[in-house]
C-alpha cells in the first residue's frame, strides 16, 4: 500500500525541497557493473571502484522506501548497440587508450547492451515494471524517451541518484532543469571515482540559490517520505 501523497518539505541545500511523492520519480543513474565492479570498464580505465561501491547501501535503502511509497522508479544504463552504430566515433576513441567501448572485457563487451557488465548491479536490480532506460550519452534525456515518460506520468520532481556525480548525474540534472523538472540530488546516493569532483559537483548544483537543483542526504529525504507510523512499524 503506497504511503499517502501530499507535499513534503525536505531539508536541503540551499533551502527546503518541496515535492509530492505522487508527482516525483526516483532516477537511478548507471549503477552498472561496468562502472562499479572489479573487472569492469571503470576499473580497466584505472579508477578506484570502491569510491562508487559506497553508494550501493544508502541507495538500496532509498530504492526500497520509494518502492514502498509507490513512486515511479527509473533506472538508466549507459551503453550502446552491439554494432556500435549509436556510438559517436568521437566517444569511441576518447581517452586514446587501449581499452574502448565494444572491446571484450572480463564481463563481456564493454558498455554494450545485453552484456553482463552493462547491466545493473544485483543489489539494485530493477523489479516488476520499473522502467529501465538505455541511453547512449551521459544525459538521460539525450536520445531517449525519458521526457515523454515523465510528462505522461505527471511527474514534476526528480530525486536523482547514481554515478558518476560530475558526469552522468550532473548532465541529467542540467537537462532536467532546462525542461522544468525540479531535482533533488541525494549526496550519499551519488558517487565519483574522484571524491573532490563529487564534492564540488554537488556544490555546483546547489550554488546561486539552487541553480540546477537541491542537495540533501538520503536520510533527510526518507524522513519526510516515510510516515512516522510506518517507520515505527505500526
Ligand atoms: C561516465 C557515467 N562517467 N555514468 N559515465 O562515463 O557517469
Amino acid at each position: 500500500m503506497p504511503y499517502p501523497s501530499g507535499p513534503r518539505a525536505v531539508p536541503a541545500t540551499p533551502y527546503a525541497f518541496t515535492h509530492d511523492p505522487a508527482t516525483t520519480a526516483l532516477v537511478v543513474i548507471d549503477m552498472q557493473r561496468d562502472f562499479l565492479e572489479p573487472g569492469g570498464f571503470g576499473e580497466m580505465l584505472g579508477n578506484d571502484v570502491s569510491q562508487l561501491q559506497r553508494v550501493v547501501a544508502p541507495l538500496s535503502a532509498t530504492l526500497a522506501a520509494c518502492r514502498a511509497a509507490g513512486m515511479l522508479v527509473i533506472h538508466t544504463r549507459e551503453g550502446h548497440r552491439p554494432d556500435l552504430s549509436d556510438c559517436p566515433p568521437a566517444k569511441l576513441v576518447r581517452g586514446g587508450g587501449d581499452t574502448r567501448i565494444g572491446d571484450p572485457g572480463p564481463r563481456g563487451r564493454i558498455l554494450v547492451r545485453g552484456e553482463e557488465g552493462h547491466d545493473i548491479v544485483d543489489e539494485l536490480a530493477p523489479v516488476g515494471d520499473e522502467i529501465v532506460l538505455d541511453k547512449p550519452g551521459k544525459g538521460a534525456f539525450y536520445a531517449t524517451d525519458l521526457e515523454a515518460i515523465l510528462r505522461n506520468a505527471g511527474i514534476r520532481s526528480l530525486v536523482v541518484t547514481g554515478v558518476t556525480t560530475e558526469v552522468c548525474v550532473h548532465t541529467t540534472v542540467r537537462e532536467a532543469n532546462d525542461r522544468g523538472f525540479e531535482c533533488l540530488v541525494l549526496e550519499d546516493c551519488c558517487g565519483s571515482y574522484f571524491p573532490e569532483f563529487h564534492e564540488v559537483g554537488l556544490k555546483m548544483i546547489a550554488a546561486q540559490g539552487g541553480i540546477f537543483g537541491w542537495v540533501a542526504p538520503s536520510g533527510a529525504f526518507l524522513d519526510g517520505l516515510v510516515p512516522a507510523t510506518a517507520a515505527a512499524g505500526a
